[in-house]
């Protein structure tokens, strides 16, 4: 009996059709562990948090067209505005936001056919719409009104039960990028295909790999100082308070050494995306690929360094100065 052999070109054109398949859009509405759907979702709700995001900058600009309280019943909903505009902004927008270019294209780029970890991948994009839930529910009881900085003792002694909240909702927001940022650096180190050595890999590669070990060291940080607020707030603790032996610039400290280097969370994958359109429509490699690799890992550690910057008003321990 004769055996078909199927020609190499048919196999390619049938590889090729699976290749560009369209997901029907109740796949995006739903759990998928496809890193090209779980990018999809990750840009289209972080967009649509930048719109809410943006709508109440709005609100607060209007209110600052004058002197006077216009818009808002009270200071208090001013500040409560405000700090949902920072939170929504920082923690469900532009953190999120470079998760989706992240997802869809790292693998692209690795020629992998997923992430390394896909369920987790699509657990950590699950945790956002929950944690949004809870950081906006604060807006309807008495809502969070420390910024997204959430210093106390505004945040411990003069807040609301919206504050709890808030802490909760940004726990659980740090867990679902520690976890997305693990399934990038396994991804980046054990997936790349034969031939292609780190010094050979896409400069995003490069940039989304520091980015992850940033977000792997910094989060825990948000999550002690999380955790602290937090038993101030419910258990009666004085970590921030100093009438009970406590340190309010503790949490200063803490959050900084985290949100500093989360800066960079912010800004190095478009240095990334960066690097790859430019290369890509001037026609010629980037000029220096090793330094900008390696001054992205050293962005990553030295960011670490800084966080005291934030606190210039605030008295430091001499170390900080002549070190
Ligand atoms: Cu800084």
């Amino acid at each position: 009996m004769a055996t078909i052999a199927v020609p190499v070109g048919a196999q390619a054109e049938q590889n090729d059709a699976e290749a560009v398949r369209r997901p029907a859009l109740s796949e995006y509405l739903r759990w998928s562990v496809d890193h090209k759907i779980i990018g999809v979702q990750y840009g289209i709700s972080s967009f649509l948090f930048f719109l809410v995001g943006g709508a109440m900058a709005m609100g607060i600009r209007l209110e600052l067209l004058t002197p006077a309280l216009d818009l808002m019943v009270s200071g208090s909903a001013y500040n409560s505005l405000f700090t949902m505009h920072g939170t929504v902004m920082i923690f469900l927008f532009i953190i999120p936001m470079w998760a989706a270019f992240g997802n869809f294209v790292v693998p692209l780029q690795l020629g992998a056919k997923d992430m390394a970890f896909p369920w987790l991948n699509a657990f950590a994009f699950w945790l956002i719409p929950p944690a949004a839930i809870v950081v906006l529910m604060g807006y309807f009881v008495t809502p969070a009104e420390a910024g997204w900085t959430s210093y106390p003792p505004l945040s411990t002694l003069f807040s609301g039960d919206g504050q709890t909240l808030w802490a909760l909702g940004a726990h659980l927001l740090g867990i679902s990028s520690i976890m997305g940022s693990i399934n990038f650096i396994v991804t980046i180190l054990n997936m790349r295909p034969e031939g292609m050595t780190l010094w050979r890999m896409p400069l995003l590669c490069w940039a989304v790999l520091a980015t992850s070990i940033i977000a792997v060291m910094a989060t825990p940080f948000l999550a002690g100082a999380l955790t602290l607020l937090l038993l101030d707030r419910v258990a009666g603790t004085t970590f921030f308070d100093a009438a009970g032996g406590g340190d309010v610039l503790l949490w200063q400290n803490i959050f900084w050494f985290y949100s500093h280097p989360a800066v960079y969370i912010m800004v190095l994958p478009g240095m990334g995306v960066l690097s790859e359109v430019l290369s890509i429509h001037s026609r010629k490699p980037v000029f220096g690929y090793r330094m900008v690799g390696l001054s992205s890992m050293g962005i990553a550690f030295v960011g670490f360094t800084v966080w005291a910057h934030h606190m210039f008003t605030s008295l430091q321990p001499e170390l900080t100065f002549h070190s």
